[in-house]
């Protein structure tokens, strides 16, 4: 008996101590006291301590700790809190912090938020029970799920357009097999949009440690967001449209700075082109062949046994001559650039780095070495200033040969696939951290390090660096791409999904591996991704070592010629992309559309099959498809389409089926819209003639497009030297207006062509420029019923275009008809 009771007392005791060893799930308790600083309001629980700042009217922000904070640091967030009105309210029950645009209710039994519209509708509600609570060191925010959420954005993450019941990590890893549903990519973007009711909002949590969102899935109660570590520290962002808050979140975070045009030209990469006669050889029969290019790229070979910023001199004895070769065949050379450094005496990347105390370090002061290309490697801390001043002056030593392309890859960090222990110490700029914090943000310090080396040592002109990892706000210094893809059909949409997910969520310079990084593509697949890849924001191709050549040419004649013919295409619509690349420069919108951005209410968008499609720029449609379809079924989303090949004309909110043979991508205009494009051309620095030709085609409502033209490679534009107007057409009233130039860049375009696409002739019969009447006559507006010809119009059909030109000019123009 007695030993029964010890037992059972012994028993109690391993139950409960193992109880104890299970953190238990403790959220934030009742407010029992509010601390008011400014536009920030701290308030105090007995198990932390919650803040809420506003940013601006439609931005707050929302810190939770149990401890007290530590010192405000961002490596995304570039932002201040504006000076703003807000109203605050303190009830029985609650306190209510109102701005101009939304309410913040916050219950004081328990601590709970509330976003609400000014009418009162719920936004976005923490789960009454849960709100934001911590198991053991692990912070996790619930939100209650609402009725039909759908959750768009999360950056370079697989699966669908609309995320609801799916879960997504953040951890920059080294992926070369994922495939569409794999999270874990290269590169974390926390910020998602969700949408209800016709309401949309954003919620972006700074916080780089691992972290996992769960969209509904495997409940039908939250939503969640959860931290590894740290603090739960989030933006909530409110507008009514899912443009505005990405808008908001590119404020927060940074803008896409202006690519010099080159950058947005066609690239060639492959891994490798060595030796240097292979590269040069390449790159002249590009030129021989009359398919436009600006870049091409070297890949790990070019190196002295794979150490950065060497050159191995068997295969590549005179860098500089070889740079020189390809400037005179205007086209520029990317090279890649690998954080590791190898462990190497008499390597003075090595040395330096070793001897200034660059590299990271284990917490005992001993360097971590991890394997990578070079064999054993260093790699340097860049969160530290001084290391990423230091690597940016070895930038320069590539600078100086005319180098203007920096590939930064591996910055995952990668070490052959293996974890790079979290112990580690990173300086994070002063206020020191371990590789946990700071893995999800090492490579977009990387990319920083090199764009601001190559800034500073490019002598005014501006480089293009690329970036596999990256963090939020690496679109400030970077574009990036989605890594090592398939050459399949899959891959293809999948990558197309990326990179509009990516688009929604800040960045707009992205791109993929044209063509697939592993494995050989098809002919037709091969076709087909060249033609996607035109209406990409970055066209790209490349392919793994030991795979077939792809090169335009190595697919046969047709494909050949389709990739010329795109190509030039997409060197045609350079004016229309360069003045998307600003407006996105100014305010965020991507360059690469995800139909959730204009349509976001319309549920069709997100299905299977249309989910893919996107706006390049504010009027083209592309719907990609895959090769194997000759006929696809394409949703034209709410308005009035042309049919780009042959203007045919389509009412939106319907399904149509559109021929997609091999020589064909669906792309659609949408009505009303104004393109300016110019002459093809084989290279961006090519002589465009001196017409800009403005397409547009004839809608029912009003529309404006904001044109932007400068020396495309210098900085000069940031005093005054850009030429920017904006054109209005107006429907009700017959007119298409050129604004009055603004800057001082002179305009490379002296004549305007206006192509008018859906007008009839007798439409624009009786037209003035300017009040000026013009008389008709058949040389003056013409019905072009010759076949269509890619040089002069893209590859429209032209029999049912209608031209005029007239004299470009500084003041405004006005088009009447
Ligand atoms: O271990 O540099 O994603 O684009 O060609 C592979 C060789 C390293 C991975 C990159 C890929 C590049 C390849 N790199």
């Amino acid at each position: 008996m007695k030993n029964l009771y010890f037992f059972a007392l012994a028993f109690g005791l391993l139950v409960s101590s193992v109880a104890a060893q299970v953190p238990a799930n403790s959220p934030l308790g009742n407010i029992e006291k509010v601390i008011v600083n400014h536009a920030t309001y701290t308030f105090l629980t007995p198990n932390g301590k919650a803040q809420v700042i506003v940013y601006s009217p439609d931005v707050i922000r929302i810190r939770i700790d149990k401890q007290n904070f530590v010192p405000d640091f961002s490596y995304a967030v570039v932002s201040n809190p504006l000076q703003c009105s807000v109203k605050v309210t303190n009830r029985p029950e609650d306190y209510a912090i109102e701005t101009d645009s939304l309410v913040l209710r916050i219950s004081k039994k328990p601590l709970r938020f509330t976003f609400l519209t000014k009418r009162g509708e719920i936004i976005n509600t923490d789960d009454a029970s849960f709100g934001t609570s911590w198991l053991g060191e692990e912070v996790t925010t619930y939100k209650t799920l609402q009725k039909g959420e759908r959750f768009i954005g999360l950056g370079e993450q697989g699966g669908n357009l609309d995320r609801a019941g799916t879960v997504c990590v953040n951890y920059n890893t080294d992926n070369p097999s994922y495939n569409n549903n794999t999270d874990r990519l290269y590169s974390t973007i926390p910020f998602y949009i969700g949408l209800h009711d016709k309401l949309a909002y954003g919620i972006f949590m700074d916080n780089s440690s691992k972290s996992l969102f769960n969209f509904g899935a495997g409940n039908n109660r939250f939503s969640s967001f959860t931290a590894s570590c740290g603090e739960m520290n989030y933006y909530f962002i409110y507008h009514s449209s899912v443009k505005d808050i990405i808008k908001s979140y590119t404020w927060l975070t940074g803008h896409t700075p202006l690519p010099p045009m080159w950058s947005l030209g066609y690239q060639q990469c492959r891994w490798t082109y060595f030796p240097e006669a292979d590269l040069l050889s390449t790159a002249t029969k590009f030129r021989e062949r009359h398919i436009p290019i600006d870049m091409i790229y070297l890949d790990i070979h070019y190196m002295d046994e794979y150490k950065v910023f060497t050159w191995n001199s068997q295969r590549f004895p005179d860098p500089k001559g070889m740079v020189d070769k390809l400037n005179e065949m205007d086209m520029h050379l990317a090279v890649i650039i690998d954080p590791g450094v190898k462990i190497s005496d008499k390597y003075p990347v090595y040395q330096q780095g070793l001897d200034s105390t660059f590299f990271i370090k284990y917490p005992d002061g001993t360097n971590y070495t991890g394997q990578v290309w070079p064999g054993w490697c260093n790699f340097p801390d860049f969160t530290m200033p001084k290391a990423r001043a230091w690597w940016g002056n070895w930038i320069k030593t590539y600078a100086d040969l005319g180098i203007t392309g920096f590939w930064n890859d591996m910055n995952d960090i990668s070490v052959w696939g293996k974890e790079v222990p979290s112990l580690l110490n990173l300086d994070w700029d002063g206020h020191h951290t371990t590789y946990r914090q700071g893995k999800n943000v090492y490579g977009s310090q990387m990319a920083r390090s090199t764009y601001e080396g190559a800034k500073k040592y490019m002598k005014g002109e501006r480089p293009f660096v690329l970036t596999r990892s990256g963090y939020s706000g690496l679109q400030r210094y970077t574009a990036i791409w989605t890594g090592d893809n398939q050459a399949n059909e899959d891959h293809m949409l999948l990558g197309v999904r990326l990179i509009n997910s990516l688009g929604l969520s800040g960045v707009s310079f992205a791109g993929m591996d044209i063509g697939g990084f592993s494995g050989n593509p098809t002919q037709s697949l091969y076709t087909r991704w060249m033609q996607i890849g035109a209406f990409l924001p970055l066209y790209r191709a490349h392919t793994s070592f030991n795979m077939n050549r792809e090169e335009p040419w190595d697919f046969g004649e047709f494909s050949e010629d389709n990739a010329r013919r795109y190509i030039g295409f997409r060197y045609q619509l350079l004016p229309y992309i360069y003045s998307n690349f600003y407006e996105s420069s100014q305010n965020g919108l991507p360059v690469m559309r995800s139909l959730a951005i204009d349509y976001s209410n319309d549920s069709i968008i997100y299905k299977g099959d249309y989910q893919q499609e996107y706006l390049f720029g504010p009027s083209i449609l592309v719907a990609p498809t895959k090769s194997s379809e000759v006929f696809s079924k394409v949703y034209l989303p709410q308005g009035q389409w042309y049919d780009l090949f042959n203007d045919k004309h389509f009412e939106g909110n319907q399904s149509i089926v559109a021929e997609s043979g091999s020589n064909q991508l669906p792309l659609y205009i949408k009505a009303g819209s104004i393109i300016p494009m110019q002459k093809l051309v084989e290279s961006t620095v090519d002589n465009c003639g001196d017409t800009l030709f403005v397409h547009l085609y004839a809608g029912k409502e009003n529309n404006q497009y904001q044109y932007y033209e400068d020396d495309g490679r210098t900085y000069n534009y940031q005093k005054d030297g850009f030429y920017k107007r904006i054109i209005v057409y107006d429907p009700q009233n017959f007119t298409l207006t050129f604004n009055k130039k603004e800057g001082n860049y002179v305009t490379k375009f002296h004549l305007i062509k206006l192509v008018l696409h859906g007008f009839t002739y007798d439409d624009i019969q009786h037209f003035t420029i300017n009040g000026k009447i013009e008389t008709v006559k058949e040389n003056h507006i013409r019905f072009f019923t010759s076949n269509f010809t890619f040089a002069d119009y893209g590859p429209f059909d032209t029999k049912y275009v209608l031209t005029t030109s007239f004299r470009n000019s500084n003041d405004e123009i006005k088009v009447h008809w």
